[in-house]
C-alpha cells in the first residue's frame, strides 16, 4: 500500500526547512515533495537543478545551513582553480555539489528523467522520502524587470536580485506535463493533506502552479489544502519576497497571500506576529510561530500545520 500520507509543494530554502520538519515528524514514506524547477539551468555544460539540491541535502541532513544551498564542509578547489582559468564563478559550486551535478547531467544526457534520475540521488543519500520535480519538461522562471528580461539565476543570483521586478514568466510552463509520478502522487490512497510550503510564492510556487494540470490536481484534492504563510510582520523570513510584493505593488501581509492562493487552499497557517490577520484571510487561519530556528521550530511547524489541515 502507497505509504503517502502528505504532499508538500516546495521549492528554495524556506520551502525546505518545513519540509525537513515534514520529514521527521512523519512515518518513512509518508511524506512527498513537488519540487519548484524553474530555477534549473545549464552552466558549466552542467545542469543545475537548485530547489531539488537544496532539498535533497536539507532532508539527507548534509546542507549549508549558513549559505542556504550546497553542501555542509564543502571544498571550494574547482571554483579557486576555474577562476585562476578565467572561467565563471559568479555561481558557486562546491568541489562535493558538483558531483551531484555532473551526475544528473550525465544521465540526462543518457537520456534519463528528471524525475528518475532524482529519485536514484535521493535514494544514493538515504532519503525515504518521495522528491518529485514538478515536470520532466524544461520551465524556465525568466524575470521581468526595469533593467529588462533576466534568467533566473542571473537575477536571483548575479544581480542579486536587486533589478525592480515588473512581470515573472515561466517559459515552456504552458507545454510542460505533469510528470506521472506527480499525478500518482495526487492519487495516493492514503493522501491526507496537499502543504504549500513557505517559499517565495511568486519565484517558487507559482512556478508549480503554471503546470497545466497542478492547480487543477489542488482544486479536485478531495483532502485540505493548507499554505504556511511566507511573510511575517511584513518581511519575508529569507530571500526578496517582500522587496518583490513592494515591487508589484502587493501589501507583504498574509491576506494578500491567501489572495495569492485564492481558489487552491482551505487554510493559512499564520505567524503569531500577524495575529490581527486572522479572519481577515478569506479562509480559515491557524496562528502559530512560523519562523523557523531550530530543527524543533521544524518540527513543531509541521505537527501544527498536519493538525490543522486535519481539523478542515
Ligand atoms: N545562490 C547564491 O546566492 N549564490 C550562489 O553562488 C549559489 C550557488 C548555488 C549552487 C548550487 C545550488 O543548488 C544553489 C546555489 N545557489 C546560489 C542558490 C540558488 O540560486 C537557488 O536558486 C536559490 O536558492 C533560490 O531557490
Amino acid at each position: 500500500m502507497n505509504p503517502l500520507r502528505v504532499l508538500a509543494l516546495t521549492g528554495g530554502v524556506g520551502g525546505a526547512k518545513l519540509g525537513l520538519g515534514l520529514y521527521r515528524v512523519l512515518e518513512t514514506g509518508a511524506v512527498g515533495f513537488i519540487v519548484n524547477t524553474g530555477d534549473d539551468f545549464q552552466h558549466l555544460g552542467l545542469h543545475i537543478s537548485p530547489d531539488i539540491d537544496t532539498l535533497l541535502y536539507t532532508l539527507a541532513g548534509c546542507n549549508n545551513e549558513a549559505l542556504g544551498w550546497g553542501r555542509r564542509d564543502e571544498t571550494w578547489q574547482c571554483m579557486t582553480l576555474l577562476e585562476r582559468l578565467g572561467g565563471p564563478t559568479w555561481f558557486r559550486l562546491g568541489d562535493g555539489d558538483l558531483a551531484l551535478h555532473l551526475e544528473r547531467t550525465r544521465r540526462l544526457a543518457a537520456g534519463e528523467t528528471l524525475t528518475a534520475i532524482t529519485a536514484q540521488l535521493a535514494s544514493a543519500l538515504g532519503i525515504e522520502a518521495a522528491v518529485l520535480p514538478m515536470s520532466d519538461s524544461a520551465v524556465a522562471t525568466r524575470v521581468h524587470t526595469a533593467d529588462g528580461p533576466l534568467d533566473f539565476q542571473d537575477y536571483f543570483v548575479a544581480r542579486r536580485a536587486m533589478p525592480v521586478v515588473t512581470s515573472i514568466e515561466f517559459c515552456g510552463a504552458a507545454t510542460a506535463t505533469l510528470s506521472s509520478a506527480v499525478a500518482s502522487a495526487f492519487a495516493a490512497p492514503r493522501l491526507e493533506c496537499v502543504v504549500l510550503c513557505p517559499s517565495n510564492p511568486y519565484l517558487s510556487v507559482d512556478p508549480l502552479l503554471a503546470i497545466p494540470g497542478l492547480r487543477q490536481q489542488l482544486t479536485a484534492a478531495r483532502v485540505p489544502v493548507v499554505a504556511v504563510c511566507p511573510v511575517v510582520g511584513g518581511s519575508a523570513i529569507k530571500g526578496p519576497t517582500t522587496k518583490i510584493m513592494a515591487e508589484l505593488g502587493l501589501s507583504p501581509n498574509p491576506a494578500t497571500i491567501a489572495r495569492h492562493y485564492a481558489g487552491l487552499i482551505d487554510g493559512l497557517v499564520i505567524d503569531a506576529a500577524d495575529a490581527a490577520w486572522a479572519g481577515r484571510c478569506g479562509v480559515p487561519t491557524c496562528v502559530t510561530q512560523t519562523v523557523m530556528h531550530s530543527l524543533q521550530d521544524r518540527e513543531q511547524l509541521a505537527q501544527t500545520t498536519l493538525a490543522f489541515a486535519a481539523t478542515l
